[in-house]
């Protein structure tokens, strides 16, 4: 290592460790990167959580290098390109139903706080400005800014920043490894909690709340499913108090959970929905925001010529996002990607669950191609364990992630069966190892 690393302040990372030993990545082809050592490391993890089609797709690079030679960029206030048009129907053609109109971002944080604005703003236009409380979960993740971090559940996301947003409350998780620890898929108990919601409503009153958001699957929090019933009966109390119910996509999207989306796979249909990351195939920063018809109408009122949402950002909808996330869906539609998780599921699982009586393994958790593998914590030393397995995959070639004391894995879709091997290979190896 020649180049300095002081500089760089290095997101979510333990930045002195990593100084001190980095890794770096300088290469990625389908489900490979390489790094700067010329080690080839299997992608556990779909880079994080986004590369879902496997790096390097020559027909996505073809199209962002096209697009930068032909349209680098448009203004997206007043103005618009065609290939904005031509992705949000592509877009609203592929989304649950009803969920047909699109407002794009460039990350999952920021479709969380454009998901949270149109869910007060909607009440408000509807005179009902009143219901401006929101309801998050605990260990829910929901990005790093304000609003995602305040209706979030992760406490060293939140401790740091002072009072957050007012007027927010949170429903309890679900995790509940003492009735449901290695369960296949969906855990059968805990739909139950989702009454949590009836409690909120009847200490806060309907009347003051807006919306309630949830992943249907929370990812970085440890792989959390939703128990048997829970994501309907949220559905059907919210529909009862008229809360809206918005669904945090940003790692179930675009064929993770085994269809398009989870509330596919789960059979709910949210209100609003939030999505990012493989949208582009990660290549391109890019979100979208999914709204049903009725709620986008309501802000279609007073005169024409006034601006009816006072919200965007500067690369809403670029020219390079649109055209890497149309090339992202042609790749998934050609290759049949938005189901294949459904497909692989039960060889995923029944190869994570050999993993059960290992050393360390407390629970695991699996669906479609995302998988949870908790690890007894060690004495006195939180998150510690697993950060050595992940520090011991690596360095035999497998990247993975790691969350508190919990293994993540989510691999590129188009993954092998034989790669799910060395991937599940590796990591027992490295549990029989790691003290
Ligand atoms: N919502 C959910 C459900 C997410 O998983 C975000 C919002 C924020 O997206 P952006 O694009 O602003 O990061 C996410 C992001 C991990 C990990 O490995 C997961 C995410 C981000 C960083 C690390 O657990 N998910
Ligand atoms: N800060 C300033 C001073 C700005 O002018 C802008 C956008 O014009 C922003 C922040 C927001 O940036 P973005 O639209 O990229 O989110």
């Amino acid at each position: 290592m020649d180049q300095k690393l002081d500089a760089y302040w290095m997101p979510f990372t333990a930045n002195r460790q990593f100084k001190n030993a980095p890794r770096l990545l300088t290469q990625a082809s389908g489900v490979h990167y390489t790094t700067d050592e010329g080690q080839q490391v299997l992608d556990g993890v779909a880079g994080l959580w986004c590369v879902n089609a496997g790096h390097g797709r020559p027909r996505i690079v073809q199209a962002i290098r096209a697009q930068a030679a032909q349209l680098d960029y448009a203004p997206p206030f007043q103005m618009g390109h065609p290939k904005a048009f031509e992705l949000a129907n592509r877009l609203a053609s592929m989304t649950p139903p009803g969920l047909n109109r699109v407002f794009f971002t460039n990350s999952g944080s920021e479709s969380v706080e454009t998901a949270l604005k149109i869910a007060l703003a909607y009440h408000r236009l509807r005179g009902e400005g009143s219901r401006t409380r929101l309801i998050g979960r605990e260990r829910g993740y929901h990005g790093v800014n304000f609003g995602g971090m305040s209706v979030g559940g992760m406490v060293t996301n939140r401790k740091m920043y002072g009072g957050l947003l007012p007027g927010v409350d949170h429903l309890r998780h679900t995790h509940d490894p003492a009735r449901n620890a290695f369960a296949m898929f969906q855990p059968a108990h805990g739909a139950e909690l989702a009454d949590d919601l009836e409690r909120l409503v009847a200490l806060h009153d309907a009347s003051t709340i807006a919306a309630v958001i949830v992943e249907p699957v929370c990812g970085s929090t440890g792989v959390l499913l939703p128990p048997v019933g829970y994501l309907n009966r949220l559905r059907g109390i919210c529909d009862k108090h008229g809360i809206l119910l918005i669904f945090d996509e940003v790692i179930t999207g675009f064929g993770r959970t085994g269809a398009a989306f989870a509330a596919d796979t789960f059979g709910v249909v949210p209100d609003i929905m939030a999505t990012a990351k493989a949208l582009t195939n990660g290549c391109v920063p890019m979100g979208a925001v999914l709204v049903q018809q009725e709620i986008h109408d309501a802000f279609m009122c007073g005169p024409e010529h006034a601006v009816e949402f006072s919200h965007g950002y500067t690369y809403s909808a670029h020219p390079l996002a649109c055209a890497a996330a149309l090339a992202t869906l042609d790749t998934y539609e050609e290759e049949g990607l938005m189901t294949r998780a459904g497909t692989l599921q039960g060889y995923f699982a029944d190869r994570l669950h050999g993993l059960k009586n290992l050393p360390h393994v407390i629970d695991l958790r699996c669906i479609g191609l995302m998988a949870g593998i908790d690890l007894q914590p060690r004495a006195g030393e939180p998150t510690r364990r697993a950060f050595e397995v992940f520090l011991d995959c690596f360095d035999k070639g497998v990247l993975i992630r790691t969350t508190g004391d919990t293994l993540a894995l989510s691999p590129p879709l188009i993954i092998s069966e034989a790669q799910i091997d060395q991937i599940v290979d590796t990591i027992a190896d490295a549990l029989k190892r790691v003290p």
